[in-house]
């Protein structure tokens, strides 16, 4: 496959997501982050992160290697937060960007060819800005407060819909959101989640995570492209 047919798959299993995992190492603590991601694998995700505030990314290249190699095998995205260096590195599908990391021009020249970059973003101005900009997906949160970024103001559930009206590419609601919840943020438009404590603390994380997928329905039914 030649990098544009790689970036168009990579595209096409993006829209058809609706459930985003993340390794957290600050949520996982001490437990083994390859058999929380096998879990959220064969729970049914379709996006896998490494989240890794606060570790210098050589010593977690390894450990990007191995979640790569695990979300692969299970059919599964997989993108490295903060790094493009670590994602290309890592052969990621993509890498994941806040607002204060680097433009999409800089992180472009950095990652290979058909890696895909994901925006964080905080308002219906930043996800605009994000999509003009050229991101491939976007997230928008936190919705609801979460002591996983306690420092984040919650944007509140009305940003959804604004989001879900004037933005093409597909995007995911983050912060704070699990099971309880979920119905609101699919009421409010949301058919896309990424979910880091309420799966990475559920005692079942394979039953959880498959609990949830069933709530958001089935794959490829979805908007944004
Ligand atoms: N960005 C916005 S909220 C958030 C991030 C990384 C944390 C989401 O974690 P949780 O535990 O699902 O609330
Ligand atoms: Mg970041």
């Amino acid at each position: 496959m030649n990098p544009e047919e790689r970036r168009w798959l990579r595209k096409l299993r993006l829209r058809q997501a609706r459930l985003y995992g993340i390794i957290d190492l600050g949520v996982l603590g001490t437990r083994d982050p390859l058999a929380a991601a096998e879990k959220m694998v064969a729970g049914g995700i379709d996006i896998l992160q490494l989240r890794a505030k606060g570790c210098a990314p050589q010593s977690v290249e390894r450990l990007a290697v191995a979640l790569q190699g695990i979300a692969e095998a299970g059919g599964v995205l997989f993108f490295v937060n903060d790094w493009p260096q670590l994602a290309r590195r890592s052969n990621a599908d993509g890498v994941h960007l806040g607002q204060e990391d680097l433009r999409n021009e800089e992180a472009r020249r950095i990652l290979a060819e058909g890696q895909l970059i994901g925006r964080s973003t905080h308002s219906l101005e930043q996800a605009l800005t994000a999509e003009r900009d050229g991101a491939d997906y976007i997230a928008v949160g936190p919705i609801f407060p979460t002591p996983t970024k306690p420092e984040a103001r919650p944007v509140g559930l009305p940003l959804i819909r604004e989001v879900g009206r004037r933005i093409k590419k597909p995007f995911f609601c983050i912060g704070g959101i699990r099971k309880e919840n979920l119905r609101e943020v699919m009421d409010a438009g949301g058919d896309r989640v990424v979910m880091v404590s309420a799966i990475l603390q559920a005692p079942d994380i394979e039953g959880y995570c498959r609990e949830v997928a069933a709530m958001l329905g089935p794959k490829g039914l979805l908007a944004g492209g």
